[in-house]
């Protein structure tokens, strides 16, 4: 199914005189309307009028996270506020946060982008969605919201938290679909068997799931734990939110709203291109933002782009599931370690519950690294010798994964903290 089968199913030909149209009016727009990229056009003597080909990209200058900080909050605007009708913004976890600003037209295009991906995704004006992302600052619950309503889905705008709730509500309301993070969907799981809930006797058919990494191995622990299928979406705030990219079907890759954006994977070092296929970060250049147009943004989001095409018949490039941040890579003894490849082996092994987190610690100027895993009760009320069986297990698929050894220890179930947004998987107590 195919929510705009003219645009996904576009001829490359039409895509690249679209873009390069839409290129065009985006470098005429930010230089003249914001003095950011004013200036640093003016720097690079770069001539919006210069920009004549899609190779042309690679003349424009990036955009990074402190770009948006040190223009905070309304800076980067290329609209004046009366036009902005919709602010989000990132948690600033880490630092301050960055404001983001959608004109009416670019909340019609949020929609319509989320509506091709829900679309993609197996979902329609029949399913009953329940969106427990959160609504607020946070572009999950909103983006998502809009766009289910769009393709006529009854939405039930129930926001984060209070699983008990959730299901309560998933039960009585019989949700055919549910939007949040991967993660939260297994506490959600979790949660129905301690009260008693089996999932086969839901409605839920599609999950609909993003804003954090997650493998392989979540997915099918997902659609076997509830009895749905699971696709992936992808999408950042400050180039939109989630939109950017989604799975059909399929489940092989996320296609890219390329006739919106235009992804550059990058040697996040050279920031040269990678040559095709090969992963590198994904940089984005928005084509069609009126508020809150980005060029060449950073996004620190390391992918790649799948060769061939999908049986599905949309014409869009596919990305990899995101593999990890480049900020998120762990350097654990000298060896470059994301979190995502800790996860698979976890996901590999039996006997655990795929709630785990990464301690790294320095001890006598060396690097330590524990990940704790809740064990099963079964297993956790087990003999010490199959405890140590699984855990050797994990450790031993570790170190052939990244080739070095990493400490694991089964930690009780319910341990480990849990999120009903985005996972935190990491905790780095070394002092740099
Ligand atoms: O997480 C937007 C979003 C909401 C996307 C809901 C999909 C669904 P931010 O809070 O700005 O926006 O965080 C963006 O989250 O740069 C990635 O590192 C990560 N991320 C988002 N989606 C995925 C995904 C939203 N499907 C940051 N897989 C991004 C892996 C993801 N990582």
């Amino acid at each position: 199914m195919f929510w705009e089968p003219d645009k996904e199913q576009i001829q490359e030909a039409d895509l690249k005189r679209l873009q390069l149209d839409r290129l065009q009016e985006t470098v005429q727009r930010v230089a003249e309307h914001v003095p950011f990229y004013k200036k640093k056009f003016a720097d690079l003597r770069i001539n919006p009028g210069e920009i004549t080909s899609l190779e042309d990209l690679r003349r424009l200058p990036f955009t990074v996270k402190q770009d948006l900080r040190d223009n905070y909050p309304y800076g980067l605007f290329a609209v004046p506020l009366k036009e902005v009708v919709r602010v989000h913004a990132s948690s600033g976890t880490t630092g301050q946060a960055t404001v983001v600003g959608y004109t009416r037209k670019d909340l019609n295009t949020w929609s319509n982008l989320l509506a091709r991906i829900i679309t993609a995704a197996g979902v329609g004006a029949n399913d009953v969605v329940q969106i427990s992302f959160g609504y607020g600052l946070f572009t999950g619950g909103f983006g998502l919201h809009y766009g289910c309503e769009m393709v006529g889905a009854s939405v039930i705008p129930i926001s984060s938290g209070n699983t008990r709730r959730q299901i309560q509500i998933m039960q009585d309301f019989r949700s055919t679909a549910l939007v949040c993070t991967p993660s939260y969907s297994l506490i959600l799981a979790d949660t129905m068997r301690e009260m008693g809930i089996n999932p086969a006797g839901l409605a839920l058919r599609y999950g609909l799931f993003g804003g954090e990494p997650w493998s392989e191995g979540m997915r099918k622990e997902i659609n076997a734990k509830l009895g749905i299928l699971a696709t992936d979406n992808y999408g950042l705030s400050e180039v939109m939110g989630p939109g950017i990219a989604g799975e059909c079907l399929e489940c092989k890759g996320l296609h890219i709203n390329e006739d919106h954006f235009l992804m550059e994977i990058l040697d996040p070092v050279t920031l040269e291109p990678v040559p095709e296929g090969e992963v590198g970060e994904v940089v984005i250049t928005t084509l069609t933002k009126e508020a809150f147009p980005m060029i060449r943004y950073r996004t620190r989001d390391l992918s790649r782009i799948l060769p061939g095409d999908c049986p599905c018949g949309r014409s869009f490039k596919r990305m990899e599931r995101v593999l990890g941040r480049t900020d998120d890579m762990l350097i654990i003894k000298g060896v470059n370690v994301f979190p995502m490849q800790i996860e698979k082996v976890l996901f590999e092994v039996e006997g655990t519950k795929p709630h785990y987190q990464i301690i790294v610690e320095r001890e006598h100027h060396s690097d330590r690294a524990t990940v704790l895993v809740e064990a099963t009760e079964a297993l956790f009320s087990d003999q010490m010798r199959q405890q140590k069986a699984i855990v050797d297990q994990i450790k031993h698929r570790l170190n052939s994964e990244l080739g070095i050894n990493i400490e694991v220890k089964l930690v009780e179930e319910r341990t480990l903290e849990r999120s009903e947004g985005k996972a935190k998987r990491v905790i780095d107590k070394r002092v740099f």
